[in-house]
């Protein structure tokens, strides 16, 4: 049906959406596929919504609430204004300059030679090198063993490429006496639990260090044996370093792919909105031997096809620096984790002040606490099939103007509600950020 209305002083037909155009109506056949089935709640839709409507001090989802450096900004400011080329498509698989930088940077660390043109691919965020890489690399029936807590999108991804996820848990250490586990060192694989996880079908392996949300940073002894079972086992491991270079207190981040015989079966997924603190630039890679690369180049092609030009541009240029610095006082990949742990040390501090159990992370953005002392009537009967931790969130945003983010959203369905008792919290905030988000936890604890 069709109306006469007035739009800017001109008379247009609008077409009305009646029952006779309603998809139900005209389509007698299911509309969704069924590789969507059950992955519909998303965890960041669901809170940026809560934190758009209650407008929350916002601990919750992981971006900084400062700008990034200055000379990444003037970087991006001269991509824009350099010529018309940075205003058009550049090569697909990746910004040439880009591409050289990434290699010519990661085959120092790695300890490999790394080719820009074959071994690396360029991503809208990493992200879509995950998703790339699962579409990629495997197929209907293929395990893939994911390490939980894990960052939510390894397990619809691995479902959407038709292959079923195994979950095998970080577990905190036993204590001698009651104490319990006060960082995330203390969170381990078992090796035995690992290795009963391998079958003939399984493909892939994904690990994420330093973890979100634990910010657990693998030993160089658990990658060597997580390397060793993959060499046995032929299985290819996806390794998400998104927040490679933030560790605190001198932990060190190793890469997998430099270990003995791993450069060969590794995936490295790394982020540009992680490394240099611009989120919403969305600039991810994918690194690893031209062998497994080209199968993601091929998703990629059919798909996304190409990056944002002038945000790839500022990446390399950004790179381009951190290379020159590597290794100083100068170098934003030693300023940014030492301006975090000031941060991360105060949120402790916080936490445990009002009587929660922090789990002092080793690397990343979040840090997680046990809110099982809290006590808390939550009555609030929209969220009551949903777990603790979950109920408690929405609890502390509409009531107490705060956002963080339920950690049972990191792990598995089957295995989310053993885990209801922890928060994350992101510390990546301004001081001012943190600041209110201490009046608020200690008004709390003081009325109660
Ligand atoms: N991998 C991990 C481990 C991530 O944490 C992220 C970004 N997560 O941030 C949201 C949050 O946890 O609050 C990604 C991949 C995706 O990175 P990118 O933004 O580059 O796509």
């Amino acid at each position: 049906m069709w109306r006469r209305q007035a739009v800017n002083g001109a008379s247009v037909s609008i077409r009305l959406l009646t029952a006779r155009f309603h998809p139900k109506i005209i389509m007698s056949r299911k509309l969704h596929a069924r590789r969507i089935e059950g992955i519909d709640k998303n965890i960041w839709v669901e809170f940026t919504q809560l934190a758009a409507h209650y407008k929350p001090v916002n601990l919750g989802q992981g971006f900084p609430d400062f700008s990034p450096p200055s000379f990444i900004q003037e970087a991006f400011c001269k991509a824009v204004n350099g010529g018309v080329h940075m205003h058009q498509y550049t090569r697909g698989f990746g910004h040439p300059a880009l591409v050289k930088i990434l290699a010519k940077f990661f085959s120092r660390i790695v300890g490999q030679e790394i080719d820009p043109m074959e071994d690396v691919l360029v991503t809208v965020g990493a992200y879509q090198a995950l998703y790339c890489t699962f579409q990629a690399l495997i197929d209907e029936g293929d395990e893939v063993i994911i390490v939980e807590p894990f960052f939510d999108c390894y397990q619809p991804m691995v479902k959407m490429a038709g292959g079923t996820a195994v979950y095998v848990p970080l577990k905190p250490r036993e204590r001698e006496g009651s104490g319990q586990a006060t960082s995330s060192a203390e969170w381990e694989l078992s090796p035995e639990e690992l290795k009963s996880k391998f079958t003939p079908r399984t493909k892939a392996i994904v690990i994420n260090t330093p973890n979100n949300p634990l910010g657990k940073v693998y030993l160089r002894e658990e990658l060597q044996m997580i390397a060793d079972l993959c060499i046995k086992h032929d299985v290819v491991c996806i390794s998400d370093e998104v927040y490679e270079w933030l560790t605190y207190d001198g932990t060190k981040h190793v890469k997998i792919a430099s270990l003995p015989g791993m450069w060969e079966r590794t995936v490295t997924i790394g982020s540009a909105g992680k490394t240099f603190s611009a989120t919403g630039w969305k600039v991810g890679w994918a690194i690893g031997s031209d062998l497994i690369l080209k199968h993601l180049k091929i998703v990629h092609q059919n798909s996304v096809y190409h990056c944002a030009t002038a945000a790839q541009e500022a990446v390399a240029v950004g790179f381009q620096r951190e290379y020159d610095v590597f290794g100083t006082e100068e170098s934003y990949f030693q300023q940014l984790p030492a301006h975090l742990n000031e941060k991360r040390l105060r949120l402790a501090d916080c936490l445990r002040s009002i009587g929660l159990n922090p789990i002092i992370p080793q690397g990343g953005y979040f840090m997680i606490a046990d809110i099982s002392n809290l006590e808390v009537d939550l009555t609030d009967p929209s969220t009551k099939d949903e777990p603790y931790d979950s109920r408690f969130v929405k609890w502390l945003i509409k009531e107490k103007g705060l956002a963080t983010i339920p950690v049972s959203a990191f792990y598995s369905p089957e295995h989310r509600e053993n885990f209801q008792k922890y928060i994350r919290f992101c510390f990546v905030k301004e001081d001012s950020t943190l600041k209110a988000a201490e009046v608020i936890l200690r008004e709390w604890s003081d009325r109660k």
